[in-house]
């Protein structure tokens, strides 16, 4: 039997953190469906510690090479909070916010992206399988291709890849193309992502083809559209343990047994709509106060990129807001609005999940959202109400959700409305088919499809 090419996973973080001197495998699907396949095929992972200026040797932890990458403090600012974070990620989500184009951020981003790439040669033997890992790296294919021509190099990107008129905007956008084009086979999250690439390559980048298959300089590069996923049998029995159930039922208990539960869970970024969500929600006790008294709001925000001055005024108008809704409607003791600001341990997120009546998940722009996913898959008895972007990612597997335009309050608040409303058995229909799409595709089957493409 042909023996299997080994993997070698380049992402811009290992799958650790680091916890009281020690490493500790960092929770979450990406990881959890990788691992196994590293651990198999005798694999590496390339990537940063998360410390700035720190890079150890590489060493072995949990069956798995880990070959950290060196990012100094300026190349945080420069790379990750810069060019990452200021640029590529507001121009992606469809510039929700203005991305800033700087020359001194553009350097750093391509000397860490061939750091990453020469740091995944050595990694390599020959005819490896090396599989790069989002924005961050979107210049390591076209780099590694150069030096290592005997490689097989898949792609894939988290997040949306924007229509072209705005890709267009970037200074730099033939490098970026060029550089995905190393790839074998590029994968996005869905066939808009992959259609929009493939119009940019055919534009700026001399490439020919279609929105499954490009070509330049004589080289066939594949396009996939493979939506990600999670480990949603894990979301399943954790959302069955009798101690997430009771801890459920304590939620429900404090915030008011009679109560309809709405929620929002999301990482504190301007891409996810949470100011948006709850205006709406604020539009909904205005336009029907005698709700008031039967809806409770929890927003779960993740602190997250809190060196970006936008991240930093998008909390303060969350919480300015939180107090306004609070001020007008609340009693003491019955306040319509509860916000926590801090990540929470996976057992209490899926007590959440399994409280809520109604989830609200409303990115103005999303590769997938995962959120989506996890409340679906906690969903025991098959209640509850998605309430879904149509512009995350998730919309295009989840038809069943109630689908919003996440920039139309009025739209918003009569869909939260009807969420309220709707009769038992029309969630629990919504609701079942919803699993059947989460079942179908979980993360597992998500690498699968990915490693299949790039070894035809
Ligand atoms: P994110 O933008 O981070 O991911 P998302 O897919 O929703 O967005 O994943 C967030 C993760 O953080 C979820 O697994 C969730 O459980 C967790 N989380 C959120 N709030 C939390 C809290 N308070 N405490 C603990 N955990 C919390 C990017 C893209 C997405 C894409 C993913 C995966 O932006 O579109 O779905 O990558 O490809």
């Amino acid at each position: 039997m042909e023996r299997q090419q080994r993997l070698i996973v380049v992402a811009n973080r290992l799958p650790l953190q680091r916890v009281a001197g020690e490493w500790e495998t960092s929770p979450g699907g990406l990881v959890s469906a990788l691992a196994p396949i590293l651990r198999e095929r005798e694999g590496s992972w390339v990537g940063w510690t998360g410390i700035a200026g720190f890079a150890p040797d590489p060493f072995v932890h949990d069956g798995i090479e880990q070959r950290p990458v060196y990012i100094s403090k300026p190349e945080v600012e420069d790379f990750y909070l810069g060019f990452c974070n200021g640029t590529l990620w507001p121009l992606y989500h469809d510039a929700v916010r203005t991305p800033e184009f700087h020359r001194h951020w553009w350097r750093p981003y391509a000397e860490v992206n061939r750091r990453f790439a020469d740091e995944t040669a050595s990694a390599t033997k020959p005819g490896d399988l090396v599989w790069v890992q989002d924005y961050q790296l979107q210049l390591v294919p076209g780099y590694l291709r150069h030096v290592r021509a005997d490689l097989t190099i898949g792609f894939f990107l988290h997040i949306p890849f924007p229509p072209v008129e705005l890709f267009a905007q970037l200074p730099w956008r033939r490098q970026i193309l060029e550089g995905l084009l190393g790839a074998d086979v590029v994968a996005f999250q869905t066939r808009l992502g992959k259609q929009n690439f493939a119009r940019a390559a055919i534009r700026f980048a001399g490439a020919t083809g279609n929105s499954t298959r490009l070509e330049l300089g004589g080289r066939v590069i594949r396009l996939l559209a493979a939506p990600i996923s999670i480990d949603t049998r894990h979301y399943e029995q954790l959302a069955s343990e009798p101690t997430v159930a009771a801890r459920a039922d304590a939620l429900r208990a404090d915030l008011g047994q009679d109560r309809r539960l709405i929620l929002g869970v999301d990482r504190l970024d301007y891409t996810k709509g949470i100011d948006i969500r709850l205006r709406a929600f604020e539009a909904l006790l205005q336009h029907q106060p005698e709700l008031a008294p039967e809806l409770v709001f929890v927003q779960v925000a993740v602190p997250s990129r809190e060196g970006i001055g936008e991240y930093a005024q998008m909390r303060a108008d969350i919480e300015q807001l939180t107090g306004r809704i609070n001020g007008a409607f609340g009693e003491p003791g019955r306040m319509p609005v509860h916000y926590l600001y801090r990540s929470l341990p996976s057992e209490d997120l899926v007590a959440y999940y399994r409280a809520a009546d109604i989830m609200c998940v409303t990115p103005l722009r999303d590769g997938m959202n995962l959120v989506a996913k996890e409340y679906v898959a906690s969903r025991p008895h098959n209640s509850g109400v998605l309430v879904l972007s149509e512009f995350a990612g998730a919309a295009q597997e989840l038809r069943q959700a109630l689908l919003v335009n996440p920039h139309d309050v009025d739209g918003l608040a009569a869909t939260l409305h009807r969420a309220v409303k709707m009769p038992a058995e029309e969630a629990a229909a919504h609701m079942a088919g919803l699993r059947r799409a989460v079942r179908r595709n979980d993360v597992f089957a998500w690498a699968r499809r990915c490693l299949e493409a790039m070894s035809e």
